[in-house]
């Protein structure tokens, strides 16, 4: 084995990355630096491996095309572990394995797994450096496509070296391809070890581990022990056109809109108002010293949805994706541009498909994967904060939670309390998508958008998350929303993307106790008249049923979240399930009083 010299002196580190190269077996190690003449190398190694296709350097300078094997296009929660000492620990929400079972498992597929082949040592941050909220870590991986996403998704190499010093507080990643058999593939996490293993996959949310791994698995055990919050949430400043600067924080399931909102470029009618993105997928927020929650984006790019992007629904993502971007598994032109179902413009007449096979419109298989991706900068971004790279994070004064529902959740509700709104959030529903393996359009419960990425018991989670009220002096208010909803066609009732910025604007308002509401049994929605819909041309009808609130569907509904909550067990907080039953028996006297 050739081991380039080591550019640390921590022993910890040197120790730990022998021992897994004793286990691997790989024919050399490199440390990553996080250079541009380390990215220039690696992007021609991976360029003559094949593993990367130059894409036309005119149009996309320093973008490039990666695909997948077809097996491997997705996160797959059915693979990923939980391994705590207890199954409790992981609680009903998680695959678990105990450690010692998982260690011997997957020690036996990463003996040897790496002969023949390069071990890179990623050292890594997430979080802007030396922020006493931003944590370390180090990937070693034989991937070389995981090295150059890495360097885009986080602040890696020398500055993490240095950020780490003699510490041995790091989480420890091993990460190896193997031959990308779904048999032999698995996710796992070991919170109390601080460690994560995958084995067989080289997707994303399965191998970036400092992502959904790190900045949410383990990050969400360490915030319910260190007291803090690690959520799925994006994170976007608000500015008025009188300078005044609102920061809210957003959790929808993946492949539900994160990515497009913290984008979001204001319609004609709200001249003046500005949209500045913190983070488009993870934050994490702590309480400051003046009692409010102040949250920090963990990444540095954004892994993001590429089909139905366009300059109409994200202008701002065709721009951060227009240089030094990865894409993995869209279509190309034949001139070396990507494509995808939804881009702007008319469908290419002949394609070569995620699959690298040719495709014309007349093919029946979509042509870019739907879960296709996009990796880039964040420093690319028209509209990055300022503040994104602020180690004391930004004070966030509002907190949304959203789904994929064809109805019963209106466009807009702002729940009662703290207690409310985290009930919202436990209770949180959602249609599955692409982003994960498995049937795509159920209503599945997804609390917080956190069920595939909550790291320890689910019911303890709740606890946490009503804990943190009495940390804050100033809590956020918390807010529902529902892009989603449909009409009896089938068609969407809200036009979305852009056009949320009305709702953002009385969310915003309700933060800051200056515009009405129309109390519901459920929460607040805006009276007549205070959601601003001056330029937009849709019918009343449609906003009306957009904003419903029907007694018949949330009887339905909190009878489908009571049966959640019976399937998490004994852990669920007994206030929450009380809130369950107040609001149910609110409806049903309502019903009773109507009907009399
Ligand atoms: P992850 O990266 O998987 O966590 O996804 P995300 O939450 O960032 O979702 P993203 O913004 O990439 O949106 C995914 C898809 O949702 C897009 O391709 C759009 O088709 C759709 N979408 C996003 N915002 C809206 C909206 O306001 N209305 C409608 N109808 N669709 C939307
Ligand atoms: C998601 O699925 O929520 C994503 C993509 O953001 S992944 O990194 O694969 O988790
Ligand atoms: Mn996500």
């Amino acid at each position: 084995m050739i081991t380039a010299e080591s550019p640390t002196k921590n022993v910890h580190l040197e120790s730990w990355v022998a021992e897994m190269a004793r286990l691997t077996k790989p024919d050399r190690i490199v440390w990553c630096d996080g250079s541009a003449e380390e990215a220039a190398r690696l992007t021609a190694v991976a360029t003559s491996e094949g593993i990367l296709e130059p894409l036309n350097q005119e149009k996309l300078p320093g973008c490039h095309l990666h695909r997948s094997n077809p097996n491997d296009v997705a996160r797959v929660e059915n693979l990923t572990f939980i391994c705590t000492p207890t199954k409790e620990e992981a609680g009903p929400t998680n695959n678990w394995m105990p450690p010692k079972d998982a260690y011997d498992k997957l020690g036996k597929l990463f003996d040897g797994s790496m002969k023949g082949k390069t071990m890179y040592v990623i050292p890594y941050v997430m979080g802007p450096i030396g922020s006493p909220m931003s944590k370390v870590g180090v990937e070693l991986t034989d991937s070389v496509y995981v090295v150059l996403n890495m360097r885009i998704m986080t602040r890696m190499g020398a500055r993490a070296l240095a950020m780490l010093g003699a510490s041995n507080d790091f989480n420890r990643g091993l990460h190896s391809v193997l031959d990308c058999n779904p048999e032999r593939r698995f996710i796992c996490h070991f919170p109390q070890d601080n460690t994560i293993w995958s084995v067989g996959s080289g997707y994303g949310g399965n191998v970036l581990l400092g992502k959904k791994c790190l900045a949410l698995r383990i990050g969400s055990y360490l915030g319910k022990k260190e007291g803090w919050l690690a959520e799925h949430m994006l994170i976007l400043g608000v500015e008025s056109p009188e300078g005044e600067m609102t920061y809210v924080a957003a959790a929808f399931p993946s492949a539900c809109g994160k990515t497009n909102f913290a984008m979001m470029i204001p319609p004609k009618r709200f001249k003046g108002w500005k949209i500045w993105t913190v983070g488009d997928d993870i934050a994490w927020m702590r309480v400051g010293e003046d009692g409010r929650l102040y949250a920090i984006n963990p990444e540095a790019g954004y892994f993001g949805v590429a089909p139905g992007t366009s300059n109409d629904s994200n202008p701002n993502a065709m721009k951060t994706i227009s240089r030094d971007t990865l894409f993995t598994n869209v279509a190309r032109t034949p001139d070396g541009d990507v494509w995808w179902e939804g881009k702007d413009g008319p469908t290419p007449h002949e394609l070569i498909d995620w699959q690298g096979r040719p495709w014309t419109p007349r093919s029946t298989e979509k042509a870019a994967h739907p879960n296709s991706r996009f990796t880039a900068p964040a420093t690319n971004n028209p509209c990055i904060s300022r503040f994104s790279d602020d180690p004391s994070g930004v004070p966030i004064s509002a907190i949304v939670f959203g789904g994929r529902r064809a109805s019963t959740i209106p466009l807009v509700m702002q729940a009662f309390n703290w207690l409310n709104g985290v009930f919202y959030g436990a209770t949180l529903g959602s249609e599955t998508t692409a982003a994960a393996t498995g049937k795509v359009g159920v209503v599945r419960r997804d609390p917080f958008a956190m069920l595939p990425f909550c790291g320890y018991n689910m019911g303890e989670y709740f606890a946490h998350w009503l804990g943190m009220q009495s940390r804050l002096l100033n809590p956020p208010k918390i807010f529902m929303v529902n892009w989603f909803r449909k009409d009896k066609a089938g068609k969407f009732l809200w036009p979305g993307f852009g056009e949320n910025m009305r709702v953002l604007k009385w969310i915003v308002d309700r933060a800051r106790l200056r515009v009405g509401g129309q109390e519901t049994p459920f929460g607040w929605v805006p009276k007549a008249g205070d959601l601003d819909l001056s330029g937009l041309d849709i019918h009343h009808d449609r906003v009306d049923d957009a904003t419903h609130v029907d007694l018949a569907e949330w009887k339905a509904e909190l009878e489908s979240q009571g049966e959640f909550f019976a399937s998490l067990g004994t852990s669920v907080p007994r206030v929450l399930e009380l809130q369950r039953e107040l609001l149910l028996a609110r409806v049903d006297a309502i019903r009773a009083a109507e009907h009399h």
